[in-house]
């Protein structure tokens, strides 16, 4: 069986990236295995007290996905996994990559909607989620999307408190049988490493989320290439702390990256400071990712005498724009910075870490593989001129042609010829690098001018009181849009509008940019991987509930 709705590269390709080494002919749940005959009892997974050695993994893998055959799970099936950041949760996308099961990776955020449209889009057969997890009842939430779908969908639920209705997962970890026996009867049904391992969601705040299907052959040199350009090895220690499900923290390289050079994943529930660093001292860890808020929060909360951060070697920042006065302070908690330019569409650029710093904080990296296609064009579709800034488009061996059963989101989101269309405006820097200079669909249209809400979060960013801050246009009768500035200010005394407009003005701003409305806010809607959720956040400007100046 295989799973339909993927769309394929063209067969020239195909060959073209098995001949450079790029595609491999894995298949992702055949690498616990081989990673467990080479390395035995070393640590793979650290989550809290729990402890798993690779051979564990490996063996625990098995066992889970022997029994999801046994209650009736099939090739091509899908399953969406809602999992916190627990060692089961990389157990079971293991489990179910071997059989050819299909985790939909959900992240722990969604609700009915967002999960009820992804369970029917991808025709889920099971659904992996916490009982509860941050005081939400993920399990009564699951059973409600299972029991709205036209077939028959199991929860499978990890912790305490199963309903009747669900099934533990723990019990499923454990088989009587031989695990030599097992291992081979599992081998048998391996799928082809051309076929779909996962399905991630799109990062896009507008819409529902849209599902894209990631081969095991195109996802693990996603994590490989991704772990040579972060310089991991046997001896990283990589922590999770975004959620698992997203590509960053996933496979960019992310915890498949680390596991596949060898290294320790530390799986850790949120990126919240004092847990993050104390995980960081305790497991000696040396690598990890996150968003641009979070670097700024552990910059804001760290204290040398404090937090020993002395084993972390590299810091990857990406999945928003981060403001280059961020990144020339973060070297502070003793690290390198990398900034990672990604989409769980495909391509990948990292800013390299011989980079000369200025590069490294004003730009998003370049692409990863030598056969990364990027176009950068104006809107008419033609190519502007280097350093001039266009929509990056991109096709590649890791960025699929098409949306999972896509439609026409296909037709706005991909040309003709198989050109993902980002949405993103970019442009090369003389590094040769990508500098992410604002998003097609992040314009503030201000009587025809647009305008790029990161450029002016940039210049708020570099003003001594703002903590957070977050550019959306607001509806105008006159103008179309006019500029809003939402700020989460730091200590101390807090400017008026006119002040604000004059900070700008001084910085040489053009007129028409300026801010014609300042909000400020005790903290900016976020969506769940900690970007500024600028639709919520022009909901509540709509309703006018927070301060206006
Ligand atoms: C990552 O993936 P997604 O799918 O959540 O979001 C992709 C979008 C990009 O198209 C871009 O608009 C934005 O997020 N973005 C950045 C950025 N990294 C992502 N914008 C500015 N600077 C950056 N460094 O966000 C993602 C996936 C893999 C690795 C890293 C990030």
């Amino acid at each position: 069986m295989v799973l339909d709705g993927q769309v394929r590269w063209p067969e020239h390709l195909v060959a073209d990236y098995v001949a450079k080494g790029y595609w491999r002919g894995v298949a992702l749940g055949s690498l616990p295995w081989r990673w467990a005959d080479a390395r035995g009892h070393r640590t793979a997974l650290v989550d809290g007290d729990s402890r798993l050695g690779y051979d564990d993994l490996a063996r625990r893998v098995d066992a889970l996905a022997a029994n999801l055959l046994s209650i009736g799970l099939r090739p091509a099936d899908t399953v969406l996994v809602q999992l916190h950041n627990c060692w089961e949760f990389v157990v079971t996308v293991f489990a179910a990559a071997r059989i050819g099961v299909v985790p939909v990776l959900a992240l722990p955020g969604y609700r009915e909607r967002e999960l009820a449209h992804i369970a029917r889009h991808a025709a889920v057969s099971a659904a992996v989620v916490p009982t509860t997890w941050r005081g939400f009842d993920h399990q009564r939430l699951a059973l409600d999307v299972a029991a709205g779908l036209d077939r028959p969908c199991r929860v499978l639920a990890v912790g305490a408190g199963v309903s009747p209705d669900a099934t533990a997962l723990r019990p499923l970890l454990h088989v009587d049988e031989e695990p030599a026996a097992l291992r081979a009867r599992l081998d048998a049904l391996a799928p082809p490493s051309g076929d779909v391992a996962l399905l991630l969601m799109s990062g896009g705040t507008t819409g529902p989320p849209k599902l894209i299907a990631r081969t095991h052959d195109d996802y693990e040199y996603n994590a490989r290439r991704s772990g040579e350009l972060s310089g991991l090895g046997p001896d990283s220690v990589y922590l999770v702390s975004l959620p698992a499900g997203h590509n960053f923290p996933l496979g960019s390289p992310g915890l498949l990256g680390a596991l596949l050079a060898g290294g320790t994943v530390v799986m850790l529930p949120s990126p919240e400071p004092e847990a993050a660093f104390a995980a960081i001292a305790r497991e000696r860890v040396t690598i990890t990712s996150v968003v641009p808020a979070v670097a700024h929060r552990w910059l804001e909360h760290h204290r040398p005498d404090r937090h020993d951060l002395s084993s972390l070697r590299v810091v990857q920042v990406g999945g928003a724009r981060l403001a280059p006065d961020v990144a020339r302070r973060l070297p502070r908690l003793g690290c390198a910075v990398q900034q990672v330019f990604g989409m769980a569409e495909g391509l990948l650029n990292f800013t390299r870490l011989d980079d000369p710093p200025d590069v490294v904080a004003e730009t998003q990296g370049r692409p990863m593989c030598p056969d990364d296609e990027v176009r950068i064009v104006d809107e008419a579709g033609d190519d502007v001129p280097f350093g001039r800034p266009g929509e990056l488009l991109t096709r590649g061996p890791y960025t699929p042609r098409g949306y999972f059963r896509g439609g026409r989101h296909d037709v706005d989101s991909f040309t003709p010829d198989g050109w993902y269309r980002t949405g993103d405006v970019v442009r090369w820097h003389p590094s040769g690098n990508l500098v992410v200079t604002g998003r097609v669909k992040d314009l503030i249209n201000r009587a025809g001018e647009k305008i790029s809400a990161q450029e002016l979060e940039d210049v708020l960013y570099s003003l001594p009181w703002v903590a957070r801050a977050a550019v959306v246009g607001v509806p105008d009768a006159e103008l179309g849009e006019r500029v809003c500035a939402c700020v989460v200010p730091g200590p101390g005394p807090v400017p008026d509008l006119a002040e604000v407009r004059a900070e700008f003005a001084a910085r040489g701003v053009a007129v028409f940019k300026l801010p014609e409305q300042l909000r400020v806010f005790d903290a900016l809607p976020l969506t769940d991987i900690g970007k500024p959720d600028k639709k919520k956040l022009r909901a509540l400007l709509a309703a006018n509930t927070d301060g206006h100046r």
